[in-house]
């Protein structure tokens, strides 16, 4: 009799012990943005509504212009499936047509495909970046009028969303591209967001192709909700550039990684997925988020899906390239 009670009591504790597990993991992956509202930066983390660390697991476009079907509802909840909380819409600004070299007509299609982008993730309950992908135009002040254009239009349009994240120049570089001019065109653009837009998060670009974040801890911007974008490429960034986060982190610099891979910083070559697993154990040490380049099947390594794939949501785990395949076990 005894035996039996103790049975069923420990069958019980069994019982709620699974509801919970399941019941966490659903919340998790249920809607981020339901569970944690505005994201907004305290000291150097990003932070949820309540204050408390988020960890931004996300993926990002390849060119929207280029790719643009990826650009779907039914292909972010494939993402989220798998643990991604965060699509980040990647717009170049120069190449492959890029919006500062289009038309007025090829600039509406651009910005409604942003768009369909906010909107699905919103009614997926996902965050979502806004990235102003500047590459060959190494100094962000080259395309500064439109960038103030643009900024005050989908800051105004997107305020009363609580999902939307603006970065405003993806990898300044070149000698032109340092911090001086960048801490110039951030100034204005952080002045025309919030006059239409006073709380979403704004990412700034940092010299180097975003690698310079010691050279921005040492003047940062003024002004709340703002961070620092920091990326890497594996194969080819290692303890160097570690050395270098960690450094930019101990000043206090709020960073996030819009953009990394484990491919070569070409995007192509070789994987390496013991640098990708050194490089998440130091983002992890820190809650520091990230977001993985590309969502597409471009044939280089840095793509997530095989060439072959033909498929632009419900993906198969064999559809994924090796950067792909070790992604999933990250997030
Ligand atoms: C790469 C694309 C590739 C494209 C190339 C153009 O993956 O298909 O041909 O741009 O130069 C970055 C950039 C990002 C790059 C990526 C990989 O932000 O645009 O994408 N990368 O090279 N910085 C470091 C690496």
């Amino acid at each position: 009799m005894k035996k039996a009670r103790y049975l069923l009591c420990f069958m019980l504790m069994f019982a709620l012990a699974l509801t919970g597990v399941a019941g966490e993991k659903k919340i998790a992956s249920a809607a981020p943005v339901s569970a944690n509202g505005r994201l907004q930066v305290k000291g150097r983390q990003i932070v949820n509504k309540k204050g408390k660390p988020f960890v931004i697991k996300g993926v990002s476009t390849h060119g929207i212009a280029w790719f643009p079907q990826y650009v779907n509802k039914k292909a972010f909840a494939s993402l989220k499936k798998r643990g991604v909380n965060t699509v980040r819409l990647a717009m170049y600004t120069e190449e492959y047509g890029g919006y500062c070299n289009s038309g007025k007509a090829k600039q509406r299609e651009l910005k409604k495909l942003l768009d369909d982008g906010v909107q699905a993730a919103k009614a997926l309950g996902m965050y979502v970046i806004i990235d102003w992908h500047i590459l060959s135009d190494g100094n962000p002040l080259k395309n500064k009028s439109q960038a103030k254009k643009f900024f005050q239009e989908v800051g105004r349009k997107y305020a009363s969303y609580n999902n939307v994240l603006f970065e405003i120049c993806n990898e300044p570089n070149g000698g032109d591209g340092n911090w001086t001019n960048i801490r110039k065109y951030a100034k204005q653009m952080i002045k025309t967001i919030r006059k239409v837009n006073q709380k979403a998060i704004i990412i700034v670009g940092t010299p180097t192709w975003s690698q310079d974040v010691d050279v921005a801890a040492q003047k940062p911007l003024e002004g709340k909700n703002i961070v620092y974008a920091f990326h890497f490429y594996a194969a080819t960034h290692k303890e160097n550039l570690r050395r270098k986060l960690t450094g930019a982190v101990k000043k206090g610099l709020p960073i996030l990684v819009t953009e990394f891979g484990i491919s070569e910083a070409s995007g192509n070559g070789k994987i390496s997925t013991s640098q990708g697993n050194r490089w998440m154990r130091l983002l992890n040490k820190y809650k520091i988020g990230r977001v993985c380049w590309n969502l597409s099947n471009k044939t280089e390594s840095c793509a997530l899906l095989k060439s072959s794939c033909r498929r632009v949501s419900g993906w198969k785990s064999s559809d994924f390239t090796k950067q792909g395949r070790w992604l999933w076990k990250q997030y």
